[in-house]
């Protein structure tokens, strides 16, 4: 069966690759699974057809015959699994890759996130700029800790694997800061991943849908 993904019907990035199904068209691609995508409006997000997929109302989804997942993680992971390609072969560095993937979601996305809001929902707070100061400066610690254990590898775990799609999509929503700047080696590594012909694939599909979503 080919499964069957939710994506917004138009993205609020504008198509800069930045929504949370960008992962799972990432992971398909990478092991050659086609796939294909139901568009959500915010508000269909919410009705309980979508609500029976997601508790959340959120997108993304992931659907293969019975089974239903949500979480981009999961989703992620579960293709990691069923695939080729996405997952070390030696049972220890397996383990390592699957820690980075909870690394990046849990240890790493959270004060980027916080970022994020900062800048969409808060400029107008007298406390911003002090808010943004404390944020930037957790981001800063993370990537320093982060940049450190990269090194001169080109992945985090050996070879090319899930832990860097998700990993590089957390850090790609600091595009628009000068904070990746600061890393040269982690600059390097999210600009090695965009070259990959699977991330250019996804990143065109997602784009393609804000593009003829905007000529309407
Ligand atoms: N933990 C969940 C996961 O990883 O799957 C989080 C899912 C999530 O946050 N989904 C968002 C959503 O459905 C879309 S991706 N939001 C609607 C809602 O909650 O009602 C998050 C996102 C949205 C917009 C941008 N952007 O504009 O740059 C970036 C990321």
């Amino acid at each position: 069966m080919t499964p069957v993904i939710t994506a917004f019907e138009r993205s609020p990035d504008r198509g800069r690759g930045l929504a949370r199904d960008m992962r799972v068209r990432w992971a398909l691609e990478e092991v050659g699974q086609p796939y294909e995508v139901r568009l959500l409006s915010f508000a269909a997000m919410k009705q309980p057809a979508h609500l029976s997929l997601h508790p959340f109302g959120q997108i993304p989804t992931y659907e293969d015959g019975d089974l239903a997942l949500f979480e981009s993680g999961a989703i992620v992971f579960h293709i990691a699994e069923r695939h080729a390609g996405l997952l070390p072969e030696d049972a220890n560095a397996w383990a390592r890759a699957i820690a980075w993937m909870f690394a990046a979601l849990s240890t790493v996305e959270p004060p980027i996130v916080d970022r994020s809001t900062i800048v969409l929902l808060e400029r107008e707070k007298s406390w911003h700029e002090e808010r943004m100061h404390t944020v930037e400066d957790r981001i800063r610690g993370r990537l320093g800790e982060l940049s450190a254990c990269l090194g001169r590898a080109d992945w985090l775990e050996g070879t090319f694997s899930a832990a860097d799609i998700l990993m590089v999509h957390v850090l790609q929503r600091l595009k628009g800061s000068e904070i990746l700047d600061e890393f040269e080696n982690i600059s390097a590594y999210v600009a090695r991943a965009e070259a990959r012909p699977a991330f250019k694939r996804a990143f065109a599909a997602q784009l393609a849908i804000y593009t003829a979503a905007s000529t309407r």
